[in-house]
């Protein structure tokens, strides 16, 4: 079995949450999540990057929450087995923007 994975310490959040809200990721209101809304050029576009995440996300066995229509997609992360954000939501996070990018 894998350690069982720790809720951010607050002085990790405090680095490591701003700058993923400066690239407006946002802090979910009545959870401790963080989301954020992908706009792409069409549907195609938005379903790489879908396939590209997904694939990422088995690689860590650790999923997203998300919604898409057409050329939008809105993620929302947080780490289910501790109730909170973890360090695989900022790791997670921080690869889903270098996705969007490609
Ligand atoms: N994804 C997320 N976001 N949070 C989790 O706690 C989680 C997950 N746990 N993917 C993993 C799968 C766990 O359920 C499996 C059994 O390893």
């Amino acid at each position: 079995m894998a350690p069982k994975i720790q809720r951010l310490p607050d002085g990790e959040r405090a680095h490591l949450l701003p700058p993923l809200q400066s690239a407006k990721w946002v802090l979910v209101e009545g959870r401790d999540a963080i989301s954020k809304e992908f706009v792409f050029k069409d549907f195609n576009q938005a379903f790489g990057f879908l396939s590209r995440v997904a694939l990422q996300a088995e690689k860590m066995d650790h999923h997203p929450e998300w919604f898409n229509a057409y050329n939008k997609v809105q993620i929302t992360l947080s780490t289910h087995d501790c109730g909170g954000l973890s360090q695989l939501d900022i790791t997670l996070a921080t690869f889903i923007d270098q996705a969007s990018l490609m």
